[in-house]
């Protein structure tokens, strides 16, 4: 275990990728003990003949660069490949309780599972048992629970065929009950594309980055959580293409990039510029900025038109493909400049300077992240992002369109094959006749639900298709009261983490191959599919060999549970068919799925997968208008009970460090932030510091700025200044989630606020709470 060796901050001088890149990976894959044989397989990772990278889920060119991975893909990898393992020898020394009080970082660095296990009460330990027990009395107790109060949650990390399995498993068990980690993430997406453009997806492709001529970056933080994506943003940079950026923090990946495949850049030191436009909005303030900028588009538009010049929207698009144009101009020519710039924080000659660059463009290219999803206007902030491509037709054709980058490798696939909790998503009638029964039609839970569910003890029984929801959802402390009192709790899982050790009554941990593992079944080795940020569904293939022998594949794990929970009856899918040939659960999503997925196998099998249709591709929109929608935005004020608080308050971001993937934490570094050996700071602007009479490496406890009769507090971070905008702060996902009020979410979509927290701070007397690695 390692203890942080030194904490500073120092602000980091380099480029994204670049040396640093290179050490940090070769540093993670000694320490991981994996070099070889992880070295063999990162040279397989994201080719056509290997696996997918269980990273992040921007897509692999169809021809790929000799090593197609990336410094976090790389850690990612070692993670998986560890020579570390947490088997039963590990969990006869530690009991749970101990267990509970070591970080996220140790308890993952204790290795991979080895074998299935079983929580017991007399010793307080997790004890081997055998699969056939497990799937046994997963399966009786399923059948004592009410479908209702049962929860079948994923993370995005399952294949297509895995998640299918598991959906229908979960319909025929009786529930819609089918939260996944979106629910968290990409939500407002899923919420706010339909409405607007008829697609609850992204709407590029590869190709168009290489056609665009104007990218716009919304809260999204490329050279860490998507780093792959930089090549495509360097080689624009080349074409001379401007990148205008919105985020509150100055991220290096955004900044300036070196390829660490490029031996050139490497060996010069040289480095490619990445944004032309940096605009550091506050956090929240991207409503009020796009308004800014559609605002000074539309303005420059009517000058334009009255002068008799080329005007500056694309009025034949908006007439012929557009419904609430007028409404929208309405609003936006009637917003004060003030409102803008008090909301967003940004002047109006910054906001006017990126219409004008926008304006001149010929196709242009939205990405977001979860700078803007994440917030209670998650939803209205996606849609102005395409409010701004509709006005100058920036959607269904070449270079232009809109890009939501989303987290985990399937987490968009998983949605694709049926894993939503909404049933208006699922292709019930369709899964009625193929499998003779009658689905469930009511609305499932959804994580937030969930977290309600667990608290006030109507929720009974958690299984969990990977993840680490305890640790990754709001109300942290009142959920793991209440995950306490569960009847049944199932982990499906490569990695011990704290959802495993805060545990129900009865309480499995099934351990699963990873996906850089090989998989042989019945009918020999096994390949997956999943689907990208781009709708591209390609195969993967593992080239380790498993971690243990004891290992199931999560295809295999699903079918048995599914097999020992359901009555035998016709039209019962046959599971065991299904998990020792993948094959044939691909044929029976292209039975449920035919357009989506015609010849499934077949076209698996081409170079770079093949994508799925998307309509608004092609300018059809499958919306109740038949059109694309303007939305006018209810309100630039994020945080409707903002105004109400007294002074002193602050807006609190909750950030991933370049050394952590989600929970998964890999080190204590955050290098591009400039932030070594510790994650519990506070990064804060000079000028509130000073307000607030706080210097340099003070301990504060935070808490929040709420009154809802419920204390929310972490103790012990260091204030840090940092380079934020004055009114906002910055702290570390997951250690922050306690402060998160479980109300504090996206309206509709409900994708937990975690960007904008309304906290305090308060000294504290000369602690500060060290990570225990
Ligand atoms: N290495 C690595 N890769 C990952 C992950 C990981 O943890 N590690 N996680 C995966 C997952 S599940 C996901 S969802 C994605 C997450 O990837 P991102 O979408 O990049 O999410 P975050 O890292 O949470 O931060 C987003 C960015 O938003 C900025 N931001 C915060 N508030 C605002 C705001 O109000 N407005 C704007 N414009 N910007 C804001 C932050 O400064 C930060 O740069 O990455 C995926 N890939
Ligand atoms: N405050 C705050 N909270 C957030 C966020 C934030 O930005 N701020 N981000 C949110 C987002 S975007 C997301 S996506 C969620 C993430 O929430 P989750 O997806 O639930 O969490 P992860 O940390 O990705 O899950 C990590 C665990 O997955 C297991 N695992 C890894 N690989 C595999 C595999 O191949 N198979 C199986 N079965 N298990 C595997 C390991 O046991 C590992 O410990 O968190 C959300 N929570
Ligand atoms: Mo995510």
């Amino acid at each position: 275990m390692k203890k942080p060796e030194k904490v500073s901050f120092e602000p980091y001088a380099g480029p994204a990728g670049g040396w640093g890149s290179t050490q940090s990976v070769r540093e993670i894959l000694s320490r991981e003990g994996a070099v070889a044989g992880t070295a063999m397989a990162l040279v397989r990772q994201n080719r056509e003949s290997g696996f997918a990278c269980v990273s992040c889920a921007w897509p692999k060119p169809a021809k790929g660069h000799l090593f197609e991975f990336c410094e976090n893909g790389a850690k990612a990898t070692a993670w998986e490949g560890t020579d570390r393992r947490a088997d039963a020898a590990f969990f006869a020394r530690h009991r749970l309780s101990e267990l509970e009080t070591w970080s996220d970082y140790a308890l993952e660095e204790a290795g991979r599972l080895t074998e299935p296990l079983r929580w017991d009460v007399a010793s307080d330990r997790y004890l081997p048992v055998d699969w056939a027990t497990a799937f046994a009395e997963i399966g009786a107790e399923l059948k004592q629970i009410d479908p209702k109060a049962a929860v079948f949650y994923a993370s995005g990390r399952a294949s297509l065929e895995t998640s299918y399995m598991y959906a229908l498993f979960a319909r025929l068990y009786g529930t819609n009950n089918l939260p996944d980690s979106s629910n968290m993430c990409h939500e407002s997406t899923s919420v706010g594309l339909p409405k607007s453009i008829g697609v609850p997806v992204g709407t590029v492709t590869l190709d168009d980055f290489e056609k665009t001529d104007c990218l716009f970056f919304f809260g999204q933080n490329v050279g860490s959580n998507s780093p792959r994506m930089l090549h495509d943003l360097q080689s624009a940079r080349k074409r001379g293409v401007p990148i205008i950026t919105f985020n509150p923090l100055r991220e290096r990946g955004l900044e300036r990039f070196a390829n660490p495949q490029s031996p050139l850049q490497m060996l010069s030191g040289s480095s490619t510029p990445i944004s032309t436009q940096y605009h550091t909005v506050k956090t929240g303030g991207d409503s009020a900025a796009i308004m800014g900028i559609c605002k000074a588009l539309l303005v420059a538009d009517r000058q334009a038109m009255f002068a008799g010049r080329e005007r500056l929207i694309d009025t034949a698009f908006i007439t012929e493909h557009t419904q609430g144009f007028g409404a929208f101009e309405l609003a936006a020519l009637n917003c004060d400049w003030q409102d803008i710039e008090r909301e967003s924080g940004l002047s109006r000659a910054a906001l006017e300077d990126a219409a004008r660059v926008y304006g001149q463009s010929k196709a242009a290219i939205g990405i977001y992240g979860m700078g803007l999803t994440q917030h209670r206007l998650g939803v209205q902030n996606v849609q102005m992002v395409v409010n701004l491509l509709l006005l100058r037709g920036n959607i269904g054709r070449p270079g232009a369109g809109v890009c939501p980058v989303r987290g985990h490798s399937n987490v968009q696939g998983q949605r694709t094959v049926g894993i939503t909790e909404k049933p208006e998503l699922a292709p019930l009638d369709r899964l009625a006749e193929l499998y003779q029964f009658d689905p469930p039609r009511d609305k499932g839970l959804c994580t937030v639900d969930v977290c309600k569910g667990v608290i006030d003890g109507s929720v009974h029984a958690f299984i969990g298709l990977g993840g680490n929801f305890v640790r990754a959802v709001p109300e942290t402390e009142a959920v793991e009261r209440g995950w306490r009192k569960l009847r049944l709790t199932v982990q499906i899982a490569t990695k011990l983490n704290r959802s495993h050790l805060i545990h129900g009554e009865v309480s499995y941990l099934l351990p699963c191959l990873g996906r850089i593992e090989r998989d042989h079944q019945a009918s020999g080795e096994q390949r997956v599919s999943i689907e990208d940020s781009t709708s591209c569904v390609h195969s993967s293939r593992g080239v380790r060999k498993p971690a243990s022998e004891q290992l199931l594949s999560e295809a295999r794990i699903v079918a048995e549970m599914a097999k020992a929970t359901l009555p035998l009856r016709a039209g019962t899918p046959d599971w065991d068919a299904w998990a020792g040939d993948y094959a044939q659960v691909r044929d029976a999503i292209e039975a449920t799925y035919p357009e989506q997925f015609r010849d499934f196998n077949q076209r698996l099998g081409q170079p770079g997968g093949f994508h799925r249709p998307i309509p608004a591709r092609h300018r059809i929109w499958k919306t109740p208008s038949g059109k694309a929608n303007f939305a006018v935005p209810k309100s630039l004020v994020e945080d409707p009970d903002a105004p109400v608080r007294a002074a002193g308050g602050l807006r609190l971001m909750t950030l991933r460090s370049n050394d952590q993937f989600n929970t998964t934490v890999y080190g204590f570094d955050d290098r591009f932030r400039g932030i070594v050996g510790t994650r519990r700071v506070l990064l804060m602007n000079a000028e509130d510091m000073k307000q607030q009479g706080f210097a340099e490496g003070d301990p504060v406890r935070v808490s929040t700025d709420v009154d809802d009769g419920i204390i929310r507090v972490v103790p012990g971070l260091r204030v840090t200044t940092y380079d934020i905008p004055r009114g906002c702060c910055g702290g570390y996902y997951p250690e922050c989630n306690p402060l998160i009020p479980l109300w504090h979410h996206a309206d509709e979509s409900k994708v937990p606020a975690a960007k904008w927290i309304p906290v305090r701070l308060q000294r504290e007397a000369g602690v500060w709470i060290a990570e225990v690695g």
